[in-house]
């Protein structure tokens, strides 16, 4: 502080007597001069100056060391080292039902003695198969549509090798039915993929789905062999075809005591049947 306050008293009095002469506003000027240089160099000697922050003594010789400004920013460092894997999450909530899906396949079935089905039908007519009076031919009967195409090549005249007839009722339990055609229907279901025709039944088993139900037929016993179909129970007729043409036949199916089991199996009683889908 003594140091501070000899400094001001030559630097103020030089500047008081600036001009050879003493004056009254010189000596004003180093009386407020004289304040501030005091102050200021006071300042510079402590140790939370702010005026002249950066110069201060180190040692008993008086050096100043001067300290500079704040240097740049550095540069960024280079990335760390991949840390480890994190122990696995908690198991995530059930997420919300998606929209049904194109369901694929389906199944399809004949109904027989029918012209309509339960669900969709692909179409309807009426039922073919070889006369029953011949040996060769097939053996299968054939749900033929109302609308055929003759799109390919053909002979004319008639060759007779191998005749497909209408077939016919021959029945003595819905006489009003006798002679009558049969009709038929082709039905599809797109939800099921699976179908059985189940004889000496009239309901399905499990969880099968009862599409139609009705009376085991084929041809005569008499007759050219025919596969055994399901005739739906309400045995629908072709209108106006009541007169007895007889080519393909219907007859119902009895079962016998020769290798069946009648005490189940009735001897007298026609055959009923079931067509189930899965
Ligand atoms: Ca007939
Ligand atoms: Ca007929």
């Amino acid at each position: 502080m003594a140091r501070a306050l000899l400094m001001s008293v030559v630097i103020s009095f030089a500047l008081a007597v600036t001009g050879n002469s003493v004056t009254v506003l010189g000596l004003i000027q180093y009386a407020i001069f004289h304040i501030f240089l005091v102050w200021l160099i006071g300042q510079s000697e402590g140790e939370e100056s702010t005026i002249i922050p950066k110069m201060k003594a180190t040692n008993c010789n008086e050096r100043l060391v001067v300290q500079g400004m704040p240097g740049f920013p550095g540069f960024p460092g280079t990335p760390g080292t991949k840390g480890d894997t994190g122990s696995k999450g908690d198991k995530g909530e059930t997420g919300l039902t998606g929209p049904p899906g194109v369901i694929a396949g389906g199944v399809t079935y004949t109904r027989w003695g029918s012209t309509s089905c339960p669900g969709e039908k692909i179409y309807s007519g009426r039922v073919g198969g070889s006369p029953y009076n011949n040996v060769g031919g097939g053996s299968n009967y054939l749900c033929m549509p109302d609308d055929p195409e003759y799109g390919l090549g053909y002979r004319v005249g008639v060759q007779g090798h191998n005749p497909v007839d209408g077939a016919e009722y021959e029945v003595l339990i819905a006489t009003n039915k006798h002679d009558h055609n049969v009709p038929c229907a082709v039905c599809y279901v797109s939800s099921r993929t699976a179908s059985v025709m189940i004889p000496a039944r009239m309901n399905c088993y499990g969880n099968w789905t009862r599409e139609y139900y009705g009376y085991l037929m084929s041809d005569g016993v008499s007759h050219k062999k025919t596969q055994f179909i399901c005739v739906d129970h309400s045995m629908e007729a072709v209108p106006e075809t009541a007169r007895s043409t007889n080519g393909a036949l219907f007859y119902h199916a009895e079962a016998t005591c020769n290798g069946l089991s009648c005490s189940k199996y009735s001897t007298e009683k026609e055959l009923n049947c079931v067509v189930c889908t899965m």
